[in-house]
């Protein structure tokens, strides 16, 4: 089996490009040009760090003090000591609700994690909440078989919330050690459909308080991900971010603004279109991703 490491470095090749670029530039320098630094920034903020971001570790790896020639050990130092300790994420709960904007991958997420955790010997039970097209129901019913999950989807009714309440209500008495419910793909700037996401977790919580809402950000969006998961926080709690599409995108670095900006934590990297490319997002490894540092490389 491929490491977690390894897939996490190869899901990041494309935003470690411009990166790796920079950073290979410098190596060696004690002191950076003008240039060097001017090289550095753009890949950084091309990566999607964020500004703000960017702009302390410029100000970090611009100083010239001692022994600073391990710029990616200064980089990561620098990072690391901004970010919230992801150690800290809590466990996931038992229901799992999935949201966001359409076509960011809740589905091929849904169906991810239904096969992680069965995968752990849980029994698992995905719940089709996505009553707009008849197709997104088909689409998780082609993962559920091909995953030996359970499936839960009632196409009598139109009503999101009242399939996730029955949903609920059937896995918890039968049992489920895991639910997973996946709801329609909603642009946040709808009301109407943010209030019914409302509606969905009300209902959610009048069975169970033993639940995670998770919000899945496409990588390939950039800051405006961000934007995205602070409307949907608006209309129900976010506990935390699966971020997706990393393996297409060059602005990966957009996790360094989700956990500091939303404060939200990442739980897991969305690295391709099969179930187990399903990364547990572990920021050490992302970071050394990032930049192309090996594994064991030793840092400070
Ligand atoms: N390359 C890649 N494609 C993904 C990933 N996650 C989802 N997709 C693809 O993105 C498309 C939309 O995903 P889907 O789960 O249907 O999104 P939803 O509308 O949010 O449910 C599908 O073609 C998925 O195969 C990922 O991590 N990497
Ligand atoms: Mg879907």
């Amino acid at each position: 089996m491929i490491s977690f490491f390894k897939k996490t470095f190869s899901g990041l090749r494309k935003t470690r490009q411009q990166l790796a670029h920079a950073f290979a530039r410098i190596s060696g320098k004690t002191v950076l040009s003008p240039q060097d630094l001017e090289t550095l920034e753009a890949a950084l903020l091309q990566a999607d760090l964020g500004w703000q971001v960017v702009e302390q570790i410029m100000d970090r790896l611009s100083k010239p003090d001692a022994g600073g020639e391990d710029w990616e050990a200064r980089f990561i130092t620098t990072l690391g000591a901004m970010l919230p300790d992801t150690v800290s994420a809590p466990a996931l709960k038992q229901t799992l609700l999935l949201v966001g904007v359409n076509g960011t991958g809740k589905t091929t997420t849904a169906a991810k994690l239904a096969g992680l955790f069965s995968g752990e010997q849980e029994r698992v039970m995905l719940i089709a909440a996505d009553t707009y097209r008849a197709a997104a129901v088909e689409q998780l019913k082609t993962w559920s078989n091909r995953l030996g999950v359970h499936l839960m989807a009632n196409t009598s009714t139109k009503d999101p919330a009242a399939v996730t309440f029955d949903g609920i209500t059937s896995g918890l008495s039968k049992n489920y050690e895991r639910l997973i419910v996946d709801t329609a793909g909603r642009l946040h700037t709808s009301a109407n459909l943010m209030k019914e996401l409302e509606k969905i977790y009300r209902v959610a919580r009048k069975k169970t308080a033993d639940i995670s809402v998770l919000i899945t950000i496409d990588a390939n969006t950039g800051q405006n991900g961000i934007q995205q998961a602070r409307e949907f926080n608006e209309a129900l709690p976010i506990d935390g971010v699966i971020l997706t599409k990393m393996d297409g995108t060059a602005r990966g670095g957009i996790a360094v603004p989700i956990m500091l900006d939303l404060n939200l934590p990442v739980y897991y990297l969305g690295v391709g279109e099969q179930v187990d490319d399903l990364i547990p997002f572990d920021q050490r490894s992302y970071l050394k991703g990032l930049i192309g540092l090996r594994e064991d490389a030793l840092l400070p």
